[in-house]
């Protein structure tokens, strides 16, 4: 995990692949964890949304519950937040911290896409664009249930353009499958990106759940300055570009 290699890939491409991080008996743990979330056996109010912003729709499209640690701070100690705090200094540097975490689920059947965009695009301006994304798959991540797309050095281009096409929902902007590489991933493996790397998943076709556990950091000074100026993660989207 730790080698040379990873991080040269990461650098050129934008993402990088991690297989097998936890053990069977963390990934468990993880199991349980999430469903009570989305179970609401926590407090989630005002930190839960549907990301899909279809107001329409008879139950969550795309469950997302932003700072699962802040609900539930016991998990800061757990594996998926101890190895992801070690992976993003190797790749980012030691001065890399938490900003913030969040849940990502694709209910059964739902066929919902994130549409494409770069995360950078939900957050204020920073002058030190350091940042990168952990997506750890909770099930097995296919091409049918939502797996992530991402398209290989888009991170080492100017932001494309976003907007909101749904009020509350996801930020979008142009991006191909042709251009990207898909990442299907076993059960407590993870992904990784640079918060400018464009990337997208298609919709969850099958009868189970499709969730992840994501991770975002970044240098302690911009994780100050975010605060500094009010930014918390807390779910409120504007387009920032
Ligand atoms: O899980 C998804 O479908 C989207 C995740 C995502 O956009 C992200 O982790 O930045």
């Amino acid at each position: 995990m730790f080698v040379a290699e990873n991080k040269v890939y990461f650098e050129k491409n934008g993402y990088l692949v991690l297989n097998e991080c936890l053990t069977a008996s963390e990934l468990k743990y993880y199991d349980k964890i999430y469903d009570d979330f989305i179970n609401n056996k926590y407090d989630t109010r005002g930190l839960r949304s549907d990301l899909s912003g279809d107001k329409n729709a008879k139950k969550e499209l795309i469950t997302q519950i932003m700072l699962p640690s802040k609900i539930l701070p016991k998990l800061l100690g757990k594996p998926i937040h101890s190895f992801g705090l070690k992976i993003a200094q190797f790749l980012l540097g030691e001065d890399i911290i938490l900003d913030f975490d969040m849940l990502i689920n694709k209910a059964p059947n739902t066929n919902k896409e994130t549409p494409w965009h770069q995360d950078a695009a939900y957050w204020i301006d920073m002058p030190d664009k350091r940042a990168l994304s952990i997506w750890f798959a909770i099930d097995k991540a296919t091409l049918d249930n939502g797996c992530m797309w991402y398209t290989p050095g888009s991170h080492l281009l100017p932001l494309r353009k976003h907007y909101q096409p749904v009020k509350g929902g996801a930020l979008q902007c142009a991006g191909t499958e042709k251009e990207s590489a898909y990442v299907p991933l076993e059960p407590g493996s993870c992904a990784i990106h640079h918060g400018n790397t464009l990337h997208y998943s298609r919709g969850n076709s099958t009868n189970n759940n499709r969730r992840a556990f994501i991770l975002n950091y970044r240098p302690i000074k911009m994780v100050e300055l975010e605060r500094q100026k009010g930014f918390d993660h807390t779910g409120k989207r504007k387009e920032n570009n």
